[in-house]
Parts: C-alpha cells; structure tokens; sequence
C-alpha cells in the first residue's frame, strides 16, 4: 500500500499566499495525557518531521476585517478563547486542544479555555462565558453543526470574529464565522475505502461504526467511502451501518452486536480510531485472531496505529487534530487587515503495513 501524499495548490493572492506559505504545519508530538503532554518534549520524528504546509481549499473565498465588520487589533494585545467540544478522553481532542494551547504560549497570546464534555449546550453556554469573560476572538471545535444562532449573535453584538476548527458549523463565512479550517472528510472516506479494497481484496460484506450524528465529520466520511466502493469495488458490500459515538465503549458494544449478527463480516470501516478500537476488543473478546476481521479506522492516534503494527488494524487515515498554527495564523493576518481564505484544508497523512512501524512516532 503506497501512502498517498497530496500536493495542495497555493491560492495566488498576496494575503492568502502569506498565510499558507507562513503556515506549516509539522507533525505534532505525541499526545499522551493532557499533565503528560505539559512536561513532553517534542518527539524526534516530530521535531524534524516532513514540514506539511496547508493551504486554502482550492476556489476558496476570502475574508478581510472591512467586510466581516470587525476591528483591527495587536493580536499579542488581545485575549483568544477556545471553545473545545469533546471530553479530553479521546487523543484526538487532546492533541486538538494541546496544538492551540501550545501556539498561543509560542506567540504570548491569552488564551482561555473551556470544555463542553461533549454535551452540546454546555458548548453554547461556554461559548457565552468566554465572551463575557471579554474574549476578542474566538476559536470554536464545534461539536454539532446547527444550533449556532444565539453564539453567533453574541459575538457578532461585541465585534467577535470567529475561526472555526475541526467540524463545520452551518452559519455564513465571513459574516457568521471569518474561516473553517479542517481535514477533507469525504476525502478520508474515499481513502479509507481504499485500505478496505485492498485489506478485502474488493469483495465481501463490510460494516461502518459510524461517527455521532449531527455533525458534518460521520455524513461526509461515510458519503466518501461508499463512494469509492461503488466506484471500484461493487462486490464489497456494507451490510451493516451503525453508530458508535465516535466512543471507544461504544464501538465495542456495537461491534459484539455485529459478529453475532453478521458472523461472516469481513471488514469494518470505523469512522474514528477510538470506535476501531473498541472494535478490536470485542473481537479479542469473540476469540478472532488479529487479521480475521480488516479494520480501517481514521485519526492517526498511536493506540492506533500500534494495532497496525500488532496486525489488527489494516489502515489507518490521519486526521490531522494541529489546528494551532493554521488558526492563529488565520486571526493574526485577518486582525492586521489582510485577507485571509475562508476555507482550508489541512492535509493528512495515512498509515498502512508499509508505515506504520517506522512511522508511528508521528501519531499522536
Ligand atoms: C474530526 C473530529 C472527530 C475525530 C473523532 O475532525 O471532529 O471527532 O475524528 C472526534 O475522533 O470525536
């Protein structure tokens, strides 16, 4: 399996071309606990690790300050806050939470924090208090897509701009929210797939964990998959599409359901690492060996990138958690007044049996 490894194209716009050429994004270190990772020093592999520079979403549009109703300002002089959705259990969040935290302590910006626990009223109440708290800017890993509304008003009330991260929210860029920056999960989905036609040999019966609902992440990993599989490989059939929460218990508890089931499944497409790896327990627990049932998970968490290694997991698409960068790049160039893309793609690698050992360092 040939890690395939995209080469984006640069927008040409003098502002937009300053962002993505300043902003490269390297492999972060791994993510242990949120008290580890504080005392952690980067990993050899990240610290020299293979610059990934990202770069606007090709046809992007772009947002400056006059047009979003803002005001300039220092961001060195301005205080951040970051509104993160999910409960720090999952190492994606962790590493997520860990780049923005570390991005701001590089440039001195104040940054203040809260944490919604995955419940999505708690993320709009969050929200609320980190502009009460006097936030001039805001970085949002949305949870759900609706439901933005009485956030969006509020910052929009006291000049607030937005940058959100991860997953889209379903509001108006450069009105609602200045940029969206995040991984292409349709393309994930198509990748994804592409592990499973070649762990399967293309045909078979095969199942998806899919990721919580309400969210634009689980519809457009799943389009991507089923995509691909139509397109290049009709005897594969998915005959079994459950969600697991994006939830390690969660993948588990429905995959114990799935072999008992579908007895003769032959692969599982776990739309998050966490849920593949659950999937690995209940099949450790069926007493299968590793290799019986071929799973492709996406993240690029180490847990599960190891499984590759230990032969449980085929593949393993990244989606790439190191928002820091990118995101403070995007509101230190929209504050000076330039144009910033209202859309970028951080590029992702991907993992498989020709990888995963001499590149799990990577993972995070
Ligand atoms: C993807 C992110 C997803 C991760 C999951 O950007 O929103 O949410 O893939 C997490 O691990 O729950």
């Amino acid at each position: 399996m040939q890690r395939t490894t995209h080469r984006p194209r640069l927008l040409t716009r003098p502002g937009v071309v300053a962002l993505a050429a300043a902003v490269a994004l390297t492999a972060g270190a791994c993510a242990k606990s949120e008290d580890d990772a504080s005392k952690d020093t980067q990993s050899p592999a990240a610290a020299g690790a293979e610059q990934k520079v990202v770069t606007p979403k090709p046809g992007s549009k772009t947002c400056a300050i006059d047009a979003y109703g803002a005001e300039k300002l220092d961001l060195k002089n301005a205080t951040v806050g970051f509104s993160q959705s999910e409960k720090e259990a999952n190492p994606f969040r962790i590493a997520e939470t860990r780049s923005i935290r570390d991005e701001a302590k590089k440039r001195g910006v104040k940054l203040l924090t809260a944490n919604a626990q995955s419940q999505f009223s708690k993320q709009i109440s969050d929200v609320q208090d980190l502009l009460a708290k006097g936030a001039d800017l805001l970085v949002i890993a949305p949870l759900n897509s609706d439901g933005w509304d009485p956030v969006l008003q509020a910052a929009a009330a006291k000049k607030v701009p937005i940058v959100t991260i991860d997953r889209k929210i379903n509001a108006t860029a450069c009105k609602d929210y200045v940029s969206f920056i995040a991984s292409d999960f349709v393309e994930q989905g198509r990748r994804a797939a592409d592990q499973m036609i070649e762990a399967t040999g293309g045909k078979g019966e095969v199942a998806i964990l899919l990721g919580s609902a309400g969210n634009n992440v689980t519809t457009e990993r799943t389009k991507g998959f089923k995509e691909r599989i139509a397109e290049k490989a009709p005897e594969l059939k998915v005959v079994f599409e459950q969600t697991g929460d994006f939830a390690r218990e969660k993948g588990q508890q429905v995959t114990e359901q799935l072999i008992q089931s579908k007895p003769g499944i032959k692969g599982i497409y776990a739309e998050n690492d966490e849920m593949g790896l659950g999937a690995v327990a209940a099949l450790k627990g069926a007493g299968k060996k590793a290799g019986d049932v071929k799973i492709v998970t996406v993240d690029g968490t180490r847990n599960a990138v190891q499984g590759i290694v230990d032969g449980w997991i085929s593949g393993v698409i990244e989606s790439n958690p190191r928002f820091g960068p990118l995101a403070f790049q995007t509101l230190e160039t929209f504050t000076k007044g330039e144009e910033v893309p209202q859309d970028v793609i951080i590029q992702d690698s991907a993992y498989a049996a020709d990888n995963a050992k001499s590149e799990i360092s990577k993972a995070y």
